[in-house]
């Protein structure tokens, strides 16, 4: 049985209309299931503020997920607002997170600065901003994931 429960959000105005296939929310779970973490909920959803805030709440207090996972709309396009959405259903910030995520990506890639991305818990939930594109989620992933085990049992 799977350790974790995951939930995966893109938010992405293309992607919940159809016209864009969501390969972010694919290599997230890719990569959270080599941690043993199961995805238990997965919704692609446009870039408006109520509907990120409505489906984080849900997936913290309804679910109980362990881990939410956030792919898109951390930039500083108008439609840009998961880390609002973020912030405002947030109990506490994991700042050295979204530090570390943006540290290590600047060594790849000086446009990692143009990410707002934000990590925070609520209740027993851990919700992690990633950018949109699947080689960020990638580069993220791969800095988060060796330290996120840890970080759900310590929430638990
Ligand atoms: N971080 C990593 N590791 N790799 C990337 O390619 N792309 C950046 C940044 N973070 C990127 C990254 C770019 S180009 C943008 S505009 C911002 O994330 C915001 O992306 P988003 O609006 O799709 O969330
Ligand atoms: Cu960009």
């Amino acid at each position: 049985m799977a350790r974790w429960k995951v939930g995966i959000l893109t938010a992405s105005d293309k992607g919940s209309a159809g016209e864009r296939e969501d390969l972010s929310g694919q290599v997230i779970r890719e990569l959270v299931q080599d941690v043993g973490a199961e995805v238990v909920q997965y919704n692609v959803v446009p870039d408006e503020l109520h509907i990120l805030k409505e489906t984080l709440i849900k997936h913290c207090d309804i679910d109980r997920l362990d881990l939410v996972v956030t792919t898109g709309g951390t930039g500083l396009s108008p439609r840009d607002v998961t880390p609002e959405a973020t912030l405002a259903v947030i109990e506490r910030e994991v700042p050295g997170m979204a530090e570390a995520m943006r540290a290590v990506s600047l060594q790849k890639t000086p446009f990692a600065m143009l990410s707002r991305a934000v990590v925070g818990t609520r209740g027993g939930t851990l919700i992690v901003n990633l950018p949109g594109s699947p080689k960020g989620v990638r580069e993220c992933l791969d800095v988060l994931l060796p330290v996120i085990p840890h970080a759900l049992e310590i929430l638990q």
